[in-house]
């Protein structure tokens, strides 16, 4: 397998599909010289089938505004890959979703589902329709309509959806409800990231977040350091970003930063539980404006219109928004202003070249299908309860979630190692996902 080539091919076939091929070519750079030592894995084409989806629905989705107008977006389900189990991942509504954004989501998360060491293949799927400054009336209204198509497509032991950028808990039950309606099937398990009355597990709308920091404490103890006292940079303000905090904060760091697409908030003395619960309040009224947290508490908080996160000086950087949302010139001023460490927990949060910087300047930097997949390993937990008829206890499902990062760190250490006794993290969690993903495939032979 040459990259080179294969690169060649889908930029010639998908020419405009940009994320998609991004995320493409970072795996490929990095498992190229392991798989070649398989010539197994040529024989039977393990990653021109891989790069490709095995399916993607697309569908129209109607629904009326509360001034009465009607509106059309478009929505998809991107099934990636289900060679170690049905297809899991989150659904994203954001104006920029395309077919392109939906692909790359869905080949991260197959290799991310598969570092989780549960059952789960790979999917992603969403709509171009745009929750900011809607209703509540008008987010049910689309959250029904967009059902009405999408359930044809998924089901418990099919394709198990859940939330992402723009989908939580709201969300989920209104999609959860008419999903039950049409398929007339009352089982808990088609979607996870339910609410606890109905199905969801505890501590799953934490887990992004936990996870990552959990993760980031591996990272450290490693090289003999520890989280507690050091200020973190974050950015964004959703599920993720409250999460990360959330636990950072219980570990003993300093959040100083958050940002949102307006701008950052400085919190010089850190974020309090309280101005972090906020968060919540902020992104449930779909806003999209983390200047709202300077409003709220003024004496504690400086909002600067148009910064990034990254301009805060800090120890460690937590990138929870969106891809790319990292540049080159965002790394250069976090290692200016005494950066260290960067793990990532938006998916491809940082670009190519940022990721570059930050490995050939000594930082310690974690891609985010290792750093997040505590997501969807305890919507993995959820799938486990629902299929059981029972639920386990916060300490339950948080000794799991434990457990399944200590395993995704050990799992980058064993494929990560370079001769100078570094870790490369990059490199270990592309190799160790698609070491699995490409034995089950093999495996089950050519379809
Ligand atoms: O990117 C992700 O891993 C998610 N949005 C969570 C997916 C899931 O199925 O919980």
């Amino acid at each position: 397998m040459k990259t080179k080539e294969i690169m060649a091919s889908l930029q010639a076939k998908y020419p405009t599909e940009k994320e998609y091929l991004q995320a493409v070519q970072e795996v490929l750079e990095s498992i190229e010289e392991v798989y070649n030592k398989h010539p197994e894995f040529e024989k039977a084409k393990i990653v021109e089938r891989l790069v490709e989806p095995d399916r993607i629905f697309t569908f129209r989705v109607t629904w009326v505004d509360d001034s009465g107008e009607v509106r059309t977006n478009i929505g998809y389900r991107v099934q990636f890959n289900s060679a170690i189990g049905p297809y899991k991942g989150g659904l994203r509504f954001h104006k920029a979703v395309t077919p392109s954004m939906l692909k790359f989501l869905g080949f991260e998360q197959t290799f991310k589902n598969a570092l989780t060491t549960l059952p789960m293949g790979g999917g992603k799927g969403g709509s171009d329709f745009d929750p900011v400054g809607k209703s509540d009336a008008e987010i049910m209204r689309f959250c029904q309509a967009f059902m009405l198509e999408l359930w044809r497509c998924i089901g418990p032991d099919q394709d198990i959806p859940a939330g992402d950028v723009g989908v939580g808990g709201r969300e989920i039950g209104f999609m959860n409800g008419m999903y039950q309606k049409l398929a007339q099937e009352y089982h808990t398990g088609v979607l996870t990231g339910k609410g606890v009355t109905w199905g969801g597990s505890i501590l799953r709308p934490e887990a992004t977040g936990f996870g990552a920091l959990y993760f980031t404490q591996h990272l450290l103890h490693r090289v003999g350091k520890d989280i507690k006292g050091m200020k973190v940079a974050i950015s964004g303000f959703g599920n993720v970003a409250w999460g990360a905090s959330k636990k950072a904060m219980q570990l003993g760091a300093q959040v100083i930063a958050v940002s949102g697409p307006d701008g950052v908030c400085h919190i010089p003395e850190g974020l309090t539980p309280e101005m972090n619960d906020y968060m919540l309040v902020m992104r449930a009224s779909n806003r999209n404006l983390v200047e709202d947290l300077a409003v709220k508490f003024p004496e504690k908080v400086r909002f600067t219109k148009g910064k990034k996160a990254w301009s805060i000086p800090c120890d460690i950087a937590l990138p929870c928004a969106f891809q790319n949302e990292l540049a080159l010139e965002d790394a250069q001023e976090l290692k200016r202003n005494g950066c260290w460490c960067c793990c990532e927990v938006s998916n491809m949060g940082c670009q190519p070249d940022a990721i570059h910087f930050f490995q050939n300047n000594g930082f310690l930097f974690a891609p985010g299908k290792a750093v997040n997949a505590g997501g969807v390993a305890t919507s993995g937990l959820e799938m486990t309860q629902n299929a059981q008829h029972i639920s386990w206890s916060a300490q339950e499902v948080d000794e799991k979630l434990h457990w399944i990062m200590e395993n995704i760190h050990e799992q980058c250490v064993k494929f990560g190692a370079q001769p100078d006794g570094r870790i490369d993290y990059v490199k270990g969690a592309n190799i160790a996902g698609f070491m699995k993903v490409a034995q089950a495939m093999l495996e089950q032979g050519i379809i």
